[in-house]
């Protein structure tokens, strides 16, 4: 339909033609059409209803199912009105790869350099979801089934239920590109237990399987050959908080996660008395001091990620512990706005999913040249228009 109806468009303005502009009309056509099929967001969410309950399923898996925006202005407006019509809502991903591997940082930045407002857009309309997810009156689920990253755990974490699978892969990977752990980060990563929300974000440590569960990011875990029938048994249910907790309690307890140890309990007291530092220099000197071969390749980790990013984290989680969810997403809209209109962000994207690895090149590129002025100032107020209204 998308696709008829561009080239009737093409059709109708380009026609009649001399040889040597058909050639060149041909090309807008095949141009027009790649265009189109590369960027169609007909699919790009699955919508069900079943009976009294609906079913979100993310489905760009070529792009490991990565939030853009047109994904969002979908679910936002189905998850609104459903929480007025249905008794529990399920979101999950299609394929076997990822839930969801993160918000589409790399249309947000194109679209920056080329100097339009996408990136205030989606990251207004991405908050204003998480917002709605850690406020939703109806039971929610997700299958946090694959790699869950970024706006895949803002997509997850706020929710009533989050089901891992021994498939999961968990991380808050943004201090690499020149961002922050946002999508309600601020409000979650405190909240785990000791430093361990400090030291994920600021070294985007994966967490997999069982442990994404052990670290109570998940609230259940199911083998991920046993999901099919978890959705079949919660679509059967009453769907209330008790009647869905009863599945997900059911096929959690005979699933095999609780049997080996959270796998980095042998570093917690590591990353409690380093990461308690004041300051990330210090956090530094800690684990330079503490010089176990595990400390030493934490130190390397860090050495690889923003020197902004890094304080501009550490100040966040500090503020977000005082802070309600909606706060914290408001704090991060804030940051976030900055973010677009700095350095690090766009050299990020470009080094690590563009360019695909590269090293990139951080301004600043040292810790100590990133004042605490300039920290303070990611967090400033935006004009009162341009504030995120929660
Ligand atoms: C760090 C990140 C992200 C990342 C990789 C990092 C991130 C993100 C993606 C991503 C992955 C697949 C996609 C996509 C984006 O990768 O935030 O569009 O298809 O969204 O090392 O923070």
């Amino acid at each position: 339909m998308e696709l008829s109806l561009a080239f009737g468009k093409i059709c109708t303005c380009t026609f009649p033609l001399r040889l040597s502009r058909k050639h060149n009309a041909i090309r807008k056509i095949a141009l027009c059409l790649r265009r189109q099929m590369s960027s169609t967001s007909e699919n790009d969410v699955i919508i069900e209803s079943v009976n009294d309950k609906g079913v979100i399923t993310l489905n760009r898996p070529k792009a490991l199912n990565a939030l853009n925006l047109s994904m969002i202005r979908k679910i936002f407006p189905t998850m609104k009105n459903w929480e007025k019509e249905k008794s529990l809502v399920i979101m999950k991903g299609t394929g076997e790869k990822a839930f969801c591997a993160g918000g589409d940082v790399r249309a947000v930045t194109e679209a920056g350099i080329k100097g339009t407002n996408l990136g205030r857009d989606f990251f207004r309309e991405e908050y204003t979801l998480n917002s709605l997810i850690g406020t939703y009156h109806i039971p929610y689920v997700a299958f946090i089934d694959g790699i869950t990253m970024g706006g895949g755990v803002g997509l997850s974490v706020h929710g009533h239920f989050r089901v891992a699978t021994e498939r999961t892969l968990f991380a808050m990977p943004e201090t690499a590109i020149g961002l922050f752990p946002d999508v309600g980060g601020s409000y979650f990563l405190p909240r785990l237990g000791g430093k361990l929300g400090l030291y994920l974000a600021l070294t985007g440590y994966r967490l997999k399987g069982p442990d994404v569960l052990k670290a109570g990011i998940a609230t259940h875990f199911c083998d991920s050959s046993k999901l099919v029938d978890l959705l079949d048994s919660l679509l059967k249910c009453p769907g209330t908080q008790n009647a869905v907790e009863e599945v997900l309690n059911k096929f959690s307890k005979s699933s095999t996660s609780k049997t080996s140890e959270f796998s980095l309990t042998p570093y917690m007291s590591i990353i409690d008395s380093c990461f308690s530092a004041p300051t990330v220099e210090e956090i530094l000197e800690r684990l330079r001091a503490e010089g176990s071969e595990w400390s030493l390749k934490t130190i390397e980790t860090l050495n690889n990620m923003s020197p902004t990013s890094l304080k501009v984290t550490k100040k966040q989680l500090e503020e977000g512990e005082g802070k309600s969810l909606l706060d914290c997403l408001k704090m991060e809209y804030r940051l976030a706005v900055h973010a677009c209109e700095g350095h690090d962000f766009y050299e990020g994207v470009k080094a690590l999913l563009i360019d695909k690895g590269r090293k990139p090149n951080w301004k600043p590129s040292t810790l100590s040249e990133v004042t605490d002025e300039f920290v303070y100032a990611q967090f400033a107020p935006l004009s009162s228009g341009e504030e995120l209204k929660l």
